[in-house]
This record gives C-alpha cells, structure tokens and sequence, in this order.
C-alpha cells in the first residue's frame, strides 16, 4: 500500500467521525460560513509573481520542517511579503496540521486560504468554508471523475475556488471540466516521494489555457520560477522552503518584486 492509499483509508475514518462529531447543520452555523470569499485565481492572473506560501510543518517526505513557529505570525508574515495566497494543511495525521490553524491563518490575514486536505467527502468542503477558507484542492489520484465533478460543482456553489491537482496525463485528461479554477501539477509524485520540474514543462502543453497553471512542489528559487513561467505558469505552491527558515515570512518576500 503506498502512502496515498493509507491516507485515504485514514481519511475515510476520520471524516466518518468528525460527520458525527458537528453535523452539516452546525458548520453552517459558523460565522465564516457567510463570509465573501476571496479568489485565489483573479488574484494569480493579475500578478507576475503569483506566490502561493504554505503553512506546513511536517511532511511524510521529510518528517519534521518547523515545529517552533506559531501560525498566526507565518500568516501575518506571508501577507506582508505581498504573496497571493497562503495554503495551509490541515491533516493532522501525516502533515501536523489543523482545522485550528485554517481558523487561525484566517483570523490573522485577509489573504485568500487554500484548505490543504485529502478531500474524498462534501462533507470536508463544507468544513472548509466553514473554517475560512477561499479555495480548495482536489487531487485527482484520489478521485473519479465524477466526485471531481461533484465536489467541484458544491465548492463553486459555495463561492469557493478549486485548485485540481495532478501527476500525470492520465490524471490531467480525467480532470479537465468548467467547474475547475485552476490546475495543479504537483512535481513531487506523492507515491514515490521524487520531485522533478519537468513533470510541470512536460504537462503544461496538455493544460487548456482557460485554467490558470500552478506548479507545486520542490520549489526552492527564484531561477525555478523563471525556468517555469515560460511554460504558462502563474502559480507557485510552495512550503518546505519558506518552512523549514525561521521566518517565513521573510523568505518569501525574497522570491517577491
Ligand atoms: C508544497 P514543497 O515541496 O514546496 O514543500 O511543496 C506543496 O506543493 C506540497 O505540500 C503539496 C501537498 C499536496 C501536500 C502539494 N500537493 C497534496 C499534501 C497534499
């Protein structure tokens, strides 16, 4: 079973319980849940830097990157830099992550909030509007067409954005509808763990241009950037190197003119 798999299948328990835990009924409770949305896509259109700076202190990869910094401070400090979104985790088992630190991230910046997740149930997009946030990811190696399509056409009835994340072509023919905002590719193969930029050249040609490209993942300079936009890309994900410093903040505003 590779690590995909057991996320998924640790996923599918938890969502079950936490269902239980705050029904549907009570999430839409929250005062967040009426919040006007922030899209994450106009904002990458409009911006030649298009820096997505994510809150992630460890990973299955490389276990711990940061555990000394509190989130409201790495969401103050990415704001500051000027980036145009932050993307926070909030799978506790396997990234450290929380519903708490979307909630906090929100309370601290006005930036727009990617839900960082394993999304397989409605149930966690209405928890992600819920907590805050302004879009969410779908990874297609989790998912049928039809849930992306499900679950993408409930996010855009919430006013959220959708960020589509695939690997390869298979995934990126299997993903192509109108409900997607923006498209994905993650350069790390989140089944082996190997990151290369190439996965991003090799597939931006097969991207319609009516999506707004992101790449994600492996990203450590501003020359990867200029390698990458070339190829159509307006978005940059990136985490474990603004992470693992001590002030996130600060590092990203280096990758910012
Ligand atoms: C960030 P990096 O290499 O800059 O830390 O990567 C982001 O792309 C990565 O965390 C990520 C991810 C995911 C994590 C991309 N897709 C899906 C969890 C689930």
């Amino acid at each position: 079973m590779d690590i995909l798999e057991k996320i998924v299948r640790d996923k599918i328990v938890e969502v079950k319980l936490r269902k239980k835990l705050i029904p549907v009924s009570q999430l839409e409770q929250s005062v967040l849940f009426n919040r006007e949305t922030v899209s994450l896509s106009n904002k990458l259109r409009a911006s030649n830097t298009g820096i997505i700076a994510e809150h992630k202190r460890r990973s299955p990869s490389k276990s711990v990157i940061n555990h000394n910094l509190n989130v409201q401070d790495i969401a103050k400090g990415y704001e500051n830099a000027g980036v145009c979104g932050m993307s926070v985790l909030t799978d506790g088992k396997y990234f450290g992550g929380s519903l708490d630190d979307l909630l906090l991230a929100r309370a601290s910046c006005n930036l727009p909030l990617l839900r960082k997740e394993f999304i397989i149930d409605d149930y966690q997009i209405i928890e992600a509007k819920a907590y805050g946030a302004d879009v969410i990811l779908l990874i297609a190696a989790i998912l049928s067409r039809d849930e992306i399509k499900q679950f993408s056409q409930l996010a855009k009835s919430l006013h959220l954005d959708v960020l589509l994340e695939v690997h390869n072509e298979a995934e990126l023919h299997k993903s192509i509808m109108t409900s997607i905002d923006m498209l994905g590719v993650n350069n790390r193969n989140l089944k082996t763990f190997e990151v290369s930029l190439d996965t991003s050249k090799t597939l931006s040609e097969l991207i319609p241009n009516d999506f707004i490209k992101v790449s994600e993942s492996g990203i450590s300079s501003i020359e990867a950037i200029k390698e990458l936009q070339p190829y159509g890309y307006k978005g940059f994900l990136i985490g474990e190197n603004f992470m693992k410093t001590d002030n996130p903040g600060i590092s990203a505003k280096q990758f910012i003119k």
